[in-house]
């Protein structure tokens, strides 16, 4: 396992991990795959912000360009049978899987075709076909969720796993803590995945915790670990592995911290306020210049396995399919006025 001082150094710097990954004896095939997964979902997210800001979304959004490569390196080890939970900073983990881009845009734009029928948007996410059994905005919410998801994959020897995603904030609720228990003594097959973007709404780690990594919470549990850089998306993919095939072997959970930063604020599209007193504008830009989906594709351009004429038709294409799928999104129904009620449980 790494750094076991539980200090992130240079992974938490924003001058340092500019240079293209390490790509070397890898798969080019699936890496090409992972570039047109990540420049998929970074184009959505862009999407969603500049509708955000036209007005055209009604909810909060919260957005996760920057952090690509995480869902993606992860995603590639999972098949739809296994069960993956998010929060409030979800379109990456579901996008990844390879869930339909208009239910997810209906969803955000309140139609009935959406995920939760137009009612939840962009914080309540759903598509069991793929393996995504939701999202919530109660932080920490869904983490003993995906505990029970595994303890039900154990019990009935599936071989399948279940992933939590939660940030280094939600890392602060005490349930996730006796989470990390719970799925250790009972050797539960669950994959814990921080993505440490180094911020909670606007506060930086540094004032809330007293190391920045937050790893030692699974040392403290006996989980096996390892700390990546979120921005690589192969080095994710290769420590995810192998936690995801001993969790599949009944070796129990495994925990991946993955460093990395949000390039928006906490919420919308707004890059200049929202971002916390300690965010300075030089920052943002450094870690710009970190971008997982530039680091991959330089690395495949020097490897020779791409060029910049095929990176344009990526992107063309990755393009055209979000204006389709919004516009059929935009032209969607509304949920019917006699169906608000339906779909709520009371008591
Ligand atoms: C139980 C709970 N407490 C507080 C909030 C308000 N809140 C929403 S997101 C957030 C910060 C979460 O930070 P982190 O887990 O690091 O995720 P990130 O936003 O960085 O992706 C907070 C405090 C909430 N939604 N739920
Ligand atoms: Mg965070």
């Amino acid at each position: 396992m790494t750094n076991h001082s539980f200090a992130l150094n240079e992974l938490a710097l924003p001058d340092s991990f500019h240079f293209p990954i390490d790509i070397n004896g890898l798969d080019k095939q699936h890496l090409l795959d992972s570039l047109r997964s990540m420049v998929l979902i970074r184009a959505v997210e862009r999407k969603l912000a500049a509708a955000k800001r036209e007005g055209l979304i009604g909810g909060p959004v919260h957005l996760g360009v920057g952090q690509e490569a995480i869902a993606v390196g992860i995603s590639r080890n999972l098949r739809a049978t296994d069960r993956i939970f998010g929060a409030h900073r979800s379109h990456s983990h579901l996008l990844a899987l390879g869930s339909d881009i208009r239910k997810l845009f209906a969803e955000i734009l309140g139609k009935y075709t959406g995920h939760s029928k137009g009612m939840g948007g962009s914080m309540h996410l759903w598509d069991q076909s793929v393996g995504f059994l939701g999202s919530v905005p109660i932080v920490a919410g869904t983490v003993p969720l995906a505990v029970g998801a595994a303890m039900s994959a154990r019990l009935s020897k599936s071989n399948d796993v279940a992933v939590a995603y939660l940030g280094d904030g939600a890392c602060e609720e005490g349930i996730v803590q006796e989470s990390f228990n719970l799925a250790a003594i009972q050797k539960d097959p669950v994959i814990f995945v921080v993505e440490n973007n180094l911020f909670a709404s606007h506060m930086h780690i540094s004032l809330r915790q007293p190391r920045d990594s937050t790893a030692r919470f699974a040392a403290a549990n006996s989980i096996p670990f390892h700390v990546v850089d979120g921005n690589d998306v192969a080095a994710v993919y290769s420590a995810s592995s192998r936690l995801i095939e001993a969790a599949r072997q009944g070796h129990g959970p495994g925990f991946i911290e993955a460093i990395t930063y949000r390039w928006y604020g906490h919420v919308d599209w707004r890059e200049d306020i929202d971002v916390g007193v300690n965010r300075s504008q030089s920052d943002v830009e450094q870690w710009r210049s970190k971008d997982p989906v530039r680091r991959l594709k330089d690395a495949l351009i020097l490897s020779k396995c791409l060029t910049e004429e095929v990176y344009s038709g990526i992107l063309h294409s990755a393009n055209s399919l979000i204006e389709d799928a919004w516009l059929k999104a935009l032209a969607d129904p509304a949920p019917p006025s006699d169906s608000t009620l339906k779909h709520v449980y009371s008591s």
